[in-house]
């Protein structure tokens, strides 16, 4: 009866009974880190006081903040190195590639569970692993050996039936799936891929379905582990890492939905949203300014060797600027070698290096107004720097043609070759090193490197004013953005709070020093997209004490109780209209909070009551009482 994810979550599970919709507490086999997330992770597990990590496999990747534009970042890559090498964690090295990507390729394995402090770490979804986005604290409570709680998720099973014409791709049955559900139609939800269409897909193919579920909102996404799955581990000379995988025949799913992948086209989701999907036969012929291959959706051997394919002999349009990265150094090695890098060449592209790049702003901003077409997953407001962008995501059959006309163009009418298959993989290690545990050698730590903000216990009572009141589906690029002039304070709170709701309200840091804090309001699925918990630890250090919403996305909600910040939904959602800024807001009795227990919401300024919800487990209100994950651990060690 179980699915595929139930299989692995049962094998996996040791604190509480597997029931549906309930806390659960499972077991972490591997975890990774980026430096955008990894530095606060390695702050946090060092303060946790254990003397190396307690994981099957931990890693540490530098991919995001590669940009050494001052020192920060290339200190904090330093501390990343020495920290990893004491503590027992693997260390990929700026340049060896995008972590999902690098984690496909060498680490992942079916069976497997996986945290990651980013949330695309779902790709690993892919090759049967059962891979999750969290925030660094909770990565870091993995490698100390703890259990990762979730809530039993329901479970999604979408059928593929078919094949895919030539010219349409596994970008576009994700984008497929994102029309159909929406960026909150996964949140609680695991979606498991099936059906006979799924034979046909390739692992890195999968991998950027299961990439991408992230826009979902999905706690994860998952493929069976089938010969597709021995063939890539036998290519990557994994083949011992192989375990066959597949949901029962009669699993019993909470939603079933069906693709027939022939009747697909390719398809572009349009600004700003990964859910604002059309197809091409919508905006063939739009005005291209700028087009963007690569990020952990997209640049895989094979996305490669098809760009390269439809470049070949080809010259990029004068006004279109082609920036490519390579997932990694194994895929840039690779093209290299058998010419297709030339062929990228001679096109006219810019080849940038095997990082995350563009995707998190660290570069490449387009001209102002301009249409920038990116292989990516996000396309939020502001996210590529510049503000006027209009930014679309599509496949890398899309781009590449696209950048040759100039305009938006249909890759069903390009001339290219399938990719052959490989025997093997190009496999060189040498970038990844291997910890010695040596707990003598200094951990070097650069000016930039700041000591963690610490919250104070939950008070009783919350009297405090509304400092911002934000719409639904709000990101965490919204409220701690990325980019190359902030990503270099990751590891410096005090500075990066500067920052927080900069595109919304440029005065918030300033309202909330001068008011010491307070309540945020917000619509629906808060905090939507990624894992960093800057976005919560950030606004910790500003006082935001509450955060009223109509929901949140999985995420989120979990950062912000790793920080001692409550979140709390309407339990009537007009009452969301009623609230302004500045209002002031009282909350009592917060110090007999108890599990399912409804608080009410003073509105001291419009003399009004509401009620608020909070879905915390016991553990949740033991961690927010204690002012957060940290406080408690260090109470209990
Ligand atoms: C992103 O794609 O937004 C990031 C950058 O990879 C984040 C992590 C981060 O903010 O550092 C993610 O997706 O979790
Ligand atoms: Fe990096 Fe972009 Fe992937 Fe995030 S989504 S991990 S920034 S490539």
């Amino acid at each position: 009866m179980p699915t595929l994810c139930e299989k692995i979550l049962q094998q996996h599970l040791v604190e509480n009974e597997y029931i549906k919709g309930q806390s659960i507490g499972i077991k972490i086999d591997q975890t990774l880190t980026q430096d955008a997330t990894g530095t606060m992770a390695y702050l946090q597990l060092e303060a946790m006081g254990i003397d190396k990590v307690k994981t099957e496999l931990s890693i540490s990747y530098v991919d995001h903040n590669t940009l050494q534009s001052g020192f920060e970042n290339a200190d904090d890559h330093k501390y990343l190195q020495h920290v990893a090498n004491a503590y027992g964690v693997y260390f990929s090295k700026p340049g060896n590639g995008i972590c999902h990507q690098v984690h496909l390729e060498r680490f992942a394995a079916p069976g497997k569970t996986l945290l990651g402090s980013d949330s695309h770490t779902p790709t690993a979804g892919g090759i049967g692993s059962l891979a999750m986005g969290a925030g660094g604290l909770d990565v870091a409570c993995a490698m100390a050996g703890k259990p990762f709680f979730l809530i039993a998720p329901k479970t999604v099973n979408i059928e593929l039936c078919g094949t895919l014409q030539k010219g349409v791709s596994s970008k576009d049955i994700i984008l497929k799936v994102l029309q159909m559900l929406s960026v909150k139609g996964g949140v609680g939800k695991i979606i498991e891929y099936s059906g006979d269409g799924v034979s046909h897909l390739s692992i890195p193919e999968r991998a950027t379905i299961c990439n991408m579920g992230a826009e979902l909102g999905a706690t994860t996404s998952l493929f069976p582990s089938d010969e597709k799955t021995l063939s890539f581990l036998k290519q990557q000379q994994r083949a011992h890492d192989y375990v066959a995988l597949f949901a029962d025949e009669d699993a019993v799913y909470d939603e079933s939905y069906t693709i027939e992948l022939n009747t697909l086209t390719p398809m572009l989701a349009m600004p700003h949203s990964p859910d604002n999907v059309v197809a091409i036969d919508e905006v063939l012929g739009m005005k291209v300014d700028q087009v963007a291959i690569g990020s952990c959706t997209n640049s895989s051997y094979d996305d490669l060797m098809k760009v390269a394919s439809i470049l070949k002999g080809n010259t990029i349009h004068p006004d279109v600027s082609l920036a490519i990265s390579c997932g990694s150094k194994q895929v840039l090695q690779m093209i290299t070698k058998n010419g297709a890098l030339s062929d990228i060449i001679a096109s006219g592209a810019r080849i940038l290096e095997s990082t995350c790049g563009p995707c998190i702003g660290m570069g490449q901003s387009p001209i102002s107004n301009a249409l920038s077409l990116r292989t990516f997953n996000r396309n939020f407001y502001g996210r590529s720097g510049t503000l006027s962008a209009q930014v679309c995501l599509v496949s890398p059959e899309i781009a590449a043609y696209s950048a040759i006309h100039g305009v938006v163009s249909d890759p069903r009418l390009a001339d290219f070759e399938r990719t052959k298959e490989v025997d093997y993989f190009h496999i060189d290690d040498r970038m990844i090193i291997c910890p010695d545990y040596d707990k003598d050698k200094e951990i070097i730590r650069g000016p930039n490197i700041k000591a963690l903000p610490i919250n104070d216990e939950l008070d009783d009572i919350i009297d405090k004013k509304v400092m911002i009141k934000v719409e639904d589906n709000i990101t965490t690029d919204h409220i701690a953005p990325a980019g190359a002039k902030v990503l270099p304070y990751r590891s410096n709170i005090e500075k990066i709070s500067e920052f927080i709701f900069q595109n919304n309200k440029a005065d918030f840091h300033d309202v909330c020093i001068a008011n010491n804090g307070g309540y945020i309001i917000a619509g629906h699925n808060y905090g939507q997209g990624s894992s960093r918990e800057h976005a919560a630890l950030a606004p910790m250090y500003l006082g935001i004490k509450a955060v009223i919403a109509k929901s949140f996305a999985r995420i989120h909600k979990a950062n912000l109780i790793n920080f001692g910040i409550l979140p709390l939904t309407f339990n009537d959602e007009a009452d969301y209209d009623t609230i302004e800024e500045m209002d002031t807001l009282i909350i009592k009795d917060l110090s007999t909070l108890a599990i399912g227990q409804c608080l009410q919401v003073y509105n001291k300024t419009k003399d009004k009551t509401y009620i608020v919800n909070q879905e915390l487990s016991t553990l949740d209100i033991t961690l927010l009482r204690a002012g957060g994950t940290l406080n408690h651990i260090k109470k209990n060690q």
